[in-house]
């Protein structure tokens, strides 16, 4: 039998929730206990309820929606705030709060956390003021179609709704979920009143002679982003955004011309509003912030008002239009006309540079801002608080794909820290930073121990003017000061060292690769926080010989005749001096004095594959490391170098790491077989880390000549076959392709095609669904690169993708195994691992544009995946 709070789980589950904030109180433990057993739900606690709301409010910023749990009054009324400023920004956020049980109001019953009176409705008064549905079970039986309807109005209205739950309820039995179409079904516009819209809007924008478009905020909650790209590309004309809609339009667009705010637009885009006769207005909010006081309120016959729900300009207003339905109906109907694009051509401002500051210059904001310029991405999401901050960050030029969150209409200080940490819960693999004042930050906080505590990868730039600058701007006073802290030490404070690492050993314990991942590094960043700078030096100056006699006890059999024994122990004094460093380094255990046992790690480097990277690495970097003095003094190491100049391997080797294995059988072998096994077998394979199934469906035309996939240098198979076997059915070709030295007497199943190819000449393959490079371009530095990618770019066609699966570093606080790489390859190859800014520059660079970058949990590779850009 499902019970309300196992029903609840159920619908938030299935709405898309895969989160929910909560803070524990004694109303609502035991609906905490319930939410917590249903799989697909991970509870998030948060350090206070205002915090809890916000962070809710964020995860909705990045999810579409969001649940927050919270205790009666205490929790609710703080919660209340943040509420508020979902319904101001249009966000979907479930507040659920439990309450007094269902006889205490009968009872007379005097209760904590209440006013002290007999009256326990006050807080659903409240709630229904600041959202659109306010529900409380009074019966378990209710409880269906009351959390039905509470959750299908904020859905629809994308506004808060609130539902209360008394605590004796929560266990109570009602009926299971019907279908959760019941929820979800959207509301369809009136097919009369949309088509009367849209012949309106034909006839207004026909009529006039320079009309434009402006995106408002409500875009995003009519989920009418796409629809309006429609509609400006079917028309031609220039398109502005107001500063709550930044981004909801691509500001790499031709027609962008950036943002409407009165006199504090950017790139001049107040010139065209006021030249413009006729300016659709999508979304829009004009209030006292967005019009800048008033400055820049659209009003009169030249506006045409295109709300979430309904449609208006002088002498028409029609109802139950939905947004996107009209601007995609609209622009299949629109004329085209450009007249505004010809205009802003002619006065389009040049995009102004920022200098670099000199790097003893006072920190000025133009320095902040063009550095902060500098770290946006595609993948990147930055918040900007209210304050100066959002006059910095509306000033950013953001990448497409690029997204920026403000809080205009409520314009809570404080809100940026939670609600960024909610969001990133939402969008782990996006990039969140934000820009916070110190006032702002004070404010809320606490939160950023939760981002430390669930190691979530968010850069807070906080701006430390020491007060409350803006207010200062508007009337000041001696209240704008405020105390200044340390801050960087309290993001030190809340790392809470050995805790942190408790904790994180708990849920490794679990098997959590991410946990995994974060404790390694926290227990490195642990050992060099004990150690003094005599111990770590004195650590890497010894650990050579730790290779040294690793290769020895391989070499010699050591190693191998113990992991021979399985377990058993072997006594010999004859190899003490070596097995006190093995042992002590964990390759074997010693259990007596002379007395050794194998254990998991000399089965592992005793496997051929990890013998064989012993081998690799130790040998050749002991070879470049006893040359590479004699390198740097002659001609210098160059970190970037391309042709002309000797790697550390050439100057170690007298020819190129390549050319070595070429002539070298026993590294050959050696590197092949290493190649092999250097993953772990518990590694997601790249189709599943880039969504092969869904992406192929979409792709495939069921054609058996179309080619699916090419794996471009693909050695002996490997991946070409797994995918294969992974997609039996799919109609189509698949093409190993490597030199012909590498493919010799391959045999590959049925359904691979074999193909020599040079990967650096013209690509016989064309028109592939996927081309896909797998530690390729690791390789190569980017003038090679670039001749590989140009080949592809002119075999690829629009509905081509290529998927190159290798590290994106970390821009900071990169990780073990891509430093280490990156390393390997300068000195071995004379080749890099990228950042995500390298890998976009160099793909750029061929006329590519970056799709997504699909990471794995674990850490390791990413498959970056380009297509041929729109605008090359
Ligand atoms: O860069 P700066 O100094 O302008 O930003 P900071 O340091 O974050 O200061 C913000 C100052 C500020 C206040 C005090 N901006 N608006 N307010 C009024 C205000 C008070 N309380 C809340 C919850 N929200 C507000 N906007
Ligand atoms: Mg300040």
């Amino acid at each position: 039998m499902a019970t309300v709070g196992s029903y609840l789980a159920t619908r938030l589950a299935q709405i898309g929730l895969r989160h929910h904030f909560v803070v524990p109180g004694d109303y609502n433990l035991v609906l905490l206990d319930k939410l917590a057993l249903n799989p697909h739900l991970t509870q998030v606690g948060c350090a206070n309820e205002l915090n809890c709301a916000f962070s809710a409010e964020g995860y909705a910023r990045a999810h579409g929606a969001a649940a927050c749990v919270v205790t009666f009054s205490v929790g609710a009324m703080s919660a209340f705030d943040g509420i508020g400023g979902a319904y101001a920004e249009n966000l979907p956020v479930i507040l659920i709060s439990g309450s007094p049980n269902t006889n205490d109001a009968g009872a007379f019953h005097l209760l904590h956390h209440t006013l002290g009176t007999h009256d326990f409705k006050y807080q659903l008064e409240m709630a229904r003021k600041v959202t659109c549905a306010a529900v409380v079970i009074d019966r378990a039986s209710d409880a269906p179609r009351l959390i039905d309807h509470a959750i299908r109005s904020a859905l629809l209205a994308s506004k808060p709704a609130y539902i209360e739950i008394p605590t004796n309820l929560a266990a109570a039995p009602c009926a299971h979920p019907g279908p959760i179409s019941a929820v979800l079904a959207p509301e369809k516009s009136d097919p009369d009143s949309l088509a009367a819209a849209i012949d309106v809007a034909v006839s207004f924008l026909g009529n006039k002679l320079k009309p434009m478009l402006l995106a408002g905020s409500k875009l995003r909650a009519a989920r009418a982003e796409k629809a309006f790209l429609e509609l400006a590309e079917a028309t031609g004309c220039a398109v502005a955004v107001m500063p709550g809609s930044k981004s909801f339009f691509p500001e790499q667009h031709p027609q962008y011309i950036g943002v409407y705010w009165g006199d504090v637009s950017t790139k001049a885009a107040n010139n065209m509003i006021d030249w413009s006769d006729g300016i659709l207005c999508a979304g829009t909010v004009f209030t006292d912030y967005s019009t800048v006081g008033w400055t820049a309120d659209l009003k009169g016959p030249q506006i045409f008002t295109a709300d979430m729900d309904h449609i208006s300009v002088t002498g028409y207003d029609f109802s139950r239009v939905l947004l996107a339905d009209f601007l995609s109906g609209l622009a299949n109907k629109i004329k085209y006309n450009d007249a505004t694009m010809v205009e802003y051509s002619r006065f389009r401002p040049n995009p102004t540079l920022q200098p670099t500051a000199e790097p003893e210059a006072t920190l000025r904001r133009g320095e902040v801002a063009r550095q902060v310029q500098g770290i946006l991405t595609p993948n990147s999401t930055l918040f900007v608080e209210t304050g100066d901050s959002w006059f910095n960050g509306v000033q950013m030029d953001l990448p497409d794909g690029a997204r920026f969150e403000i809080e205009m209409q409520w314009g809570h200080i404080g809100w940026s820290v939670p609600s960024s940490f909610g969001y990133a819960v939402g969008a782990p693999n996006r990039k969140t930073i934000v820009m916070v004042g110190d006032g702002s930050f004070q404010v809320t906080v606490q939160e950023v121990s939760q981002m430390v505590r669930l190691n979530l990868p968010i850069l807070i730039i906080l701006m430390n003017n020491y007060g409350y600058t803006i207010e200062v701007e508007i009337h000041d006073g001696s209240y704008n000061n405020i105390k200044n802290w340390d801050y960087a030490a309290l993001i030190e404070t809340f790392n809470a060292g050995i805790d942190h690492i408790t904790q994180l050993v708990e849920v490794d314990s679990t098997g959590d690769v991410v946990a995994h991942r974060q404790l390694q590094e926290a227990i490195h960043k642990l050992q060099l926080a004990v150690e003094t700078p005599f111990d770590t030096s004195m650590r890497l100056r010894f650990q050579p010989l730790q290779n040294i006699v690793v290769l020895i006890a391989l070499e010699n059999g050591i190693l191998p005749s113990l992991a021979a024994r399985k377990g058993e122990s072997v006594t010999s004094a004859e190899i003490k001096r070596l097995m006190r460093m093995i042992t002590w380094m964990g390759y074997a255990d010693e259990v007596g004095e002379n007395v050794y046992a194998p254990n998991d790690t000399t089965s592992l480097v005793c496997t051929p594959g990890m013998t064989s990277g012993e081998k690799h690495h130790t040998e050749i970097s002991y070879a470049i490391g006893a040359s590479i003095v004699s390198l740097i003094r002659t001609q210098g190491l160059h970190q970037f170098s391309e042709d002309g100049l000797k790697d550390p391997f050439e100057h170690a080797f007298g020819c190129t790491m390549w050319e070595f294995l070429a002539t070298n059988e026993e590294h050959k072998t050696a590197f092949d077989l290493y190649m092999a096994a250097r993953r772990p077998s518990s590694q997601l394979p790249w189709f599943q880390v880039y969504p092969a199934a869904e992406r192929i469906s979409q792709m495939s035309t069921g054609k058996p000549d179309d080619v699916i996939l090419v794996d471009v240098g693909g050695g002996r198979g490997h991946e070409v076959v797994a995918f294969r076997k992974q997609f039996p059915e799919v109609a189509g070709r698949m093409i190993l392709q490597d030199l012909p030295a590498t493919l010799e007497s391959l045999t590959l199943p049925e359904g691979i095609e074999i193909m020599a190819h040079d990967f650096f000449q013209h690509q016989p393959a064309k028109g592939a669904r996927i081309y896909y490079l797998r530690q390729i371009m690791h390789d190569w530095m980017d003038s090679k690169c670039q001749i590989i990618l140009k080949q592809l770019v002119a075999a690829m066609d629009q509905n081509s993708r290529l998927l190159i699966d290798d590290y994106v570093m970390a821009p900071t606080g990169a990780e073990f195994r891509p430093i280490h790489m990156d390393v390997c390859m300068m000195m071995f190859c004379r080749a890099i691992e990228r950042t995500e800014t390298q890998w976009l520059t160099l793909l750029e660079s061929v006329g590519l544009e970056i799709v997504q970058i699909h990471t794995p949990d674990n850490g390791f590779e990413s498959v970056i995946e380009s297509k041929l850009a729109t605008r090359r």
